[in-house]
């Protein structure tokens, strides 16, 4: 009798763990048919009334059961769990993707890439200096002695206890480049320059220039002009044209303030140049012959001549940018849309 109901609960069990398809279902019939109140305990508990040799017969078979139903249980939570790891795991492909923000270069990076390849196309050199410059290279070298009013042209920023400024314009790397390298060549040098002013739309005190230098010995002022005019036309895509009106740095001799005709109306006049037609932009000259021979050069020997103008005018000519401060501002609504 006993053995029969044995039988009966093993085939129930084994019918109805094909159907668990879940690790909750799987621990309902272990419950069922393992648990402490399940009717195989009951079972087990009775053996101890059973004559000794009932015993002997349903025992073992009772015990087997047993068994044989926890380890179907085990291998079957096993599985489960196997389908559940890989449920988890599995990849929808199809999900749309998670949006990454990436990175976007500033208008100035933008400017600078765009400077430098069309100067490398005309056999330009780009050269490079520190931005903690000595009082040598960013003054006396540039025929600026100490205590001559000239220092206080640009509005410099000093750094406590040594003979170091931020550099105030890329000029310092000009005598930096002619002291390793003999003419003839030419060089731009691209960088940021700092000067301790006021800000306004116009001005910043951390901005970039970039320099021209080109020597030899027969440079002239109608080189500097041309170069000039090829690059501001390549640069602008259109026909640019540049006038030099007299001015002073001391380490050019003559001395150019430069202009260029206004990119916005060709030069007829307009509010972007207030009607003039020019927009200026930057410093130029013939190389001070001084400043050769802070770097080593004999006297009269070479010419050369130099620019530096400021990249930030130059992306907000190009880009119709109204206030330089935006550069600096760290503001991605700014920086995207380029
Ligand atoms: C100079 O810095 C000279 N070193 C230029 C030079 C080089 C002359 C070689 C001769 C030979 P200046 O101080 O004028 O010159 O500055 C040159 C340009 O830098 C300006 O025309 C302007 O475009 C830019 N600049 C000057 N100050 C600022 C400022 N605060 N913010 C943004 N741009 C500026």
């Amino acid at each position: 009798m006993t053995t029969q109901k044995i039988a009966g609960l093993k085939k129930q069990f084994l019918e109805e763990i094909e159907k668990v398809t879940t690790v909750d279902a799987l621990f309902e019939l272990e419950k069922k048919y393992a648990g402490r109140k399940s009717e195989f305990n009951e079972i087990l508990k009775n053996l101890k009334n059973l004559t000794p040799s009932e015993r002997q017969a349903i025992g073992p078979l009772a015990n087997n059961t047993k068994n044989e139903i926890a380890a179907l249980i085990e291998a079957k939570r096993q599985a489960l769990s196997g389908q559940q790891n890989l449920a988890e795991e599995k990849i929808d492909v199809t999900l749309p993707g998670q949006k990454q923000n990436i990175g976007h270069l500033n208008p100035i990076s933008i400017v600078r890439a765009e400077i430098e390849d069309i100067f490398t196309g005309m056999g330009f050199e780009i050269a490079d200096g520190p931005e903690v410059e000595t009082d040598f290279y960013n003054f006396d070298a540039l025929n600026i002695p100490a205590d001559h009013p000239a220092r206080d042209m640009q509005d410099t920023f000093f750094v406590k206890g040594e003979n170091l400024t931020m550099r105030s314009q890329t000029s310092a790397v000009q005598a930096r480049y002619m002291q390793l390298h003999k003419p003839p060549f030419r060089i731009i040098a691209p960088g940021k320059v700092f000067r301790n002013e006021a800000t306004d739309a116009t001005h910043e005190h951390t901005f970039y220039q970039f320099e021209a230098l080109v020597v030899g010995e027969k440079v002239n002022v109608g080189n500097l002009k041309h170069v000039a005019e090829v690059f501001f036309s390549e640069f602008f895509q259109t026909d640019v044209k540049v006038r030099l009106r007299p001015s002073y740095f001391p380490f050019t001799e003559p001395s150019f303030e430069f202009d260029i005709t206004c990119t916005m109306c060709g030069g007829t006049g307009c509010k972007g140049c207030r009607g003039g037609g020019w927009l200026e932009l930057g410093g130029a000259g013939m190389v001070n012959q001084n400043v050769f021979v802070a770097a080593g050069y004999p006297r009269n020997k070479y010419q050369g001549f130099a620019w530096g103008f400021g990249f930030e005018r130059l992306a907000m000519m190009k880009y119709k940018i109204d206030d330089v401060r935006l550069f600096h501002s760290g503001d991605l609504r700014f920086i995207k849309q380029f």
